[in-house]
């Protein structure tokens, strides 16, 4: 079988759609070169002296791990030279990373999660990156206004999961493709062409420790798939929760399921725990592009207007019967 490299794949795709312009294919070429040099680091672990905190904290409060110090540099410095970005954004960075006067600015935004799990790095469990791509609104600086853009204008997203195979997941907004690093040529070689997500799964995932803080249509539908066969689902489900959002919704990707992350009321003016930008927003593109959908509960998430550039979501993503289903019972 002919191995299909990222940049050969990029090349086909552009000349069969006309749908990835240079510039874009150079901005996904460089992330993907970036996230090799992310996995890279990870896999080193304690011998690479990468593990254990930072002691620095992130926009959220959050203390930071020093492989999300080190993702966050890498994704900089490899993004600044290349003409493509007017901006960058990222969960690391408070502010809007603009790219500096001595390089040349492209039209292209670029918002990040640089290594997304950083609960499981010291626990050696597969983490991500995770990355979503804007245009700049023509005209306009490149300041959190430029960012603040529904999912649906993403040109593309991704992720990267550093798990027992080192895999990049992409969309252009035509399907869903997999790569997986060879690690004898360090290629991105083309592995699934157009990954769907099956409308019904017997599989949940979501953190059963917060079951006591949920809202009544989430603890109505996660009783139900507890009751099984003999409920009103007629069925047995299984749970998975890795705590690593990039590897669950690629488990959900290559075989369905239901994907959940509620607001609950330890924290009633959080909307929930993800971030949109950077984290629900490429997921939702992605898992729709698969066939699958995405909600906050209310509305699709890439419909929803953003306010700020790390507000917070609800995020209910998956196998488009149950998503529809725990949608319904919010309504
Ligand atoms: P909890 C990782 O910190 C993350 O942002 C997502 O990747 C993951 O789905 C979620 O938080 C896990 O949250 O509360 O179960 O630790």
């Amino acid at each position: 079988m002919t191995r299909v490299t990222l940049t050969r794949y990029l090349i086909e795709q552009q000349r069969a759609h006309n749908n990835i312009p240079a510039e874009l294919r150079l901005l996904i070429e460089v992330v993907a070169r970036a996230c090799k040099s992310i996995g890279h680091h990870v896999s080193k672990g304690a011998l690479g002296g990468v593990l254990g905190s930072a002691e620095t904290e992130n926009i959220q409060g959050e203390i930071q791990k020093k492989l999300d110090v080190i993702s966050n540099e890498i994704m900089l410095e490899a993004n600044e030279w290349g003409g493509h970005l007017a901006a960058l954004a990222s969960e690391e960075m408070e502010d809007v990373h603009p790219i500096p006067n001595r390089y040349p600015r492209g039209e292209y935004l670029l918002l990040l999660d640089p290594l997304d799990g950083s609960s499981n790095i010291d626990v050696n469990v597969s983490i991500g990156t995770i990355f979503s791509v804007l245009k700049c609104p023509e005209g306009m600086e490149p300041n959190e206004a430029a960012f603040l853009q529904p999912g649906v204008r993403q040109v593309a997203a991704g992720y990267a999961i550093y798990g027992p195979q080192t895999m990049l997941v992409l969309t252009f907004g035509f399907g869903v493709q997999a790569f997986t690093l060879d690690r004898e040529t360090f290629s991105w070689v083309l592995t699934q062409e157009q990954m769907r997500i099956p409308p019904d799964t017997q599989e949940f995932a979501i953190n059963m420790s917060n079951q006591r803080h949920w809202e009544a249509p989430v603890q109505r539908y996660v009783t139900e798939l507890l009751a099984g066969r003999t409920g009103p689902r007629g069925k047995d489900f299984n749970m998975r929760w890795i705590a690593s959002m990039v590897a669950d919704v690629h488990r959900i990707l290559t075989r369905g399921g239901i994907f959940m992350y509620p607001r609950d009321a330890r924290e009633p003016d959080k909307p929930g725990k993800l971030r949109l930008m950077y984290e629900a927003n490429p997921m939702a593109l992605i898992v729709e592009e698969a066939g699958g959908a995405a909600t906050n509960g209310q509305q699709r998430i890439l419909e929803i207007p953003p306010e700020k550039l790390h507000q917070r979501v609800a995020v209910f993503l998956g196998s488009k019967n149950e998503v529809e289903r725990v949608t319904q019972y919010h309504g």
